[in-house]
């Protein structure tokens, strides 16, 4: 049997090769794509997500654009990403998209793809939370049909990854975009596995790993990769802020491949107002959410690159 999953990402480099990797994995069968233009820009993500799924993936399939917005913006350098992506020859030979754009915003989209959805369906989001948000408000109902919400996001470490100005540096940046929607969701009873910075800081895109896609870059899926993660500066010396890890590649691979990570059960909320807004952190009183805290970086670049070959 294979696992429902609806995606919702952000467009950046590792949103569109999580995309392609969710179409590699035979244990999974995608029911619904949406973007939204959070760590992106919308017209060259949707057709890149279009084109990736013309590439690699299978007919059925369409891609919801997103008319949320935030309150924080990403900035400009990394929503550029999209752009690169889109435009590689790879993704350009046939000369056409034919995957559809669908008749309804992201949000919409998804309420009728789980409320449609025979089984439970597992939602796997990479980009902030609103539209989740926004489903939830306007259809209370579909949360029975939600198996559990699989997110890249959150940190219970001092340091996050945000460095804005009017801002403490604790939060990360998918809970940043749109605090609100995140504490929105934490109100539901929705089962919430968390892949947080504390996992992700340990998958940085590194010259051993570039190395070892160019040299099998003879399989199309793994020159894909390699193509992909040449347009974003890897960890050398000491991790910047534009430094690039796997964050939602590995919170992809979860899906495929749970036994990769480890995993504790943490009771906490989420700030939504001043210097530390989009910070989660442990509290008594809060909900539960399962933090995936560790990963076998080894058997994650090899799990991904093998599955970038199927
Ligand atoms: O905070 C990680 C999230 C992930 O969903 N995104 C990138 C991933 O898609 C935001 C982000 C944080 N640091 C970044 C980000 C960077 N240096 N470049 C691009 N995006
Ligand atoms: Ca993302």
């Amino acid at each position: 049997m294979k696992r429902k999953i609806y995606f919702n990402h952000d467009g950046g480099v590792d949103d569109l090769v999580s995309l392609f990797l969710l179409l590699k994995m035979d244990n999974v069968e995608l029911t619904g794509v949406s973007v939204i233009p959070a760590d992106c820009y919308l017209e060259p993500a949707m057709y890149a997500s279009r084109k990736i799924i013309d590439r690699f993936g299978y007919e059925g399939l369409d891609v919801a654009e997103s008319n949320s917005r935030g309150k924080n913006p990403f900035p400009k350098d990394w929503r550029m990403h999209a752009f690169y992506v889109d435009a590689l020859p790879i993704l350009n030979e046939s000369g056409k998209v034919v995957t559809p754009v669908a008749d309804k915003p992201a949000h919409l989209h998804l309420i009728d793809t789980v409320l449609a959805t025979e089984d439970k369906t597992t939602l796997l989001f990479t980009g902030p939370l609103t539209d989740l948000a926004r489903a939830l408000d306007e259809a209370p109902e579909m949360e029975e049909k939600i198996e559990r919400l699989v997110w890249m996001g959150g940190t219970f470490r001092e340091a996050g990854n945000v460095h804005e100005p009017e801002h403490d540096g604790t939060a990360e940046w998918n809970v940043f975009w749109d605090p609100e929607a995140a504490a929105r969701v934490w109100e539901t009873g929705i089962e919430i596995d968390l892949v947080a910075l504390e996992s992700t800081n340990q998958v940085p895109l590194t010259i051993d790993v570039r190395e070892r896609w160019a040299k099998e870059r003879q399989n199309i899926g793994v020159d894909f990769l390699g193509q992909c993660y040449a347009m974003v500066p890897p960890l050398v010396h000491f991790s910047t802020n534009s430094t690039y890890y796997l964050w939602d590649v590995l919170t992809t691979t979860f899906i495929g491949s749970p036994d990769l990570v480890k995993v504790k059960t943490i009771d906490c909320m989420v700030h939504t107002d001043g210097p530390s807004q989009g910070r989660t952190v442990e509290t008594a009183d809060g909900r539960p959410v399962n933090v995936v805290y560790n990963v076998n970086r080894d058997g994650f670049f090899d799990y991904m690159t093998e599955l970038a070959k199927n």
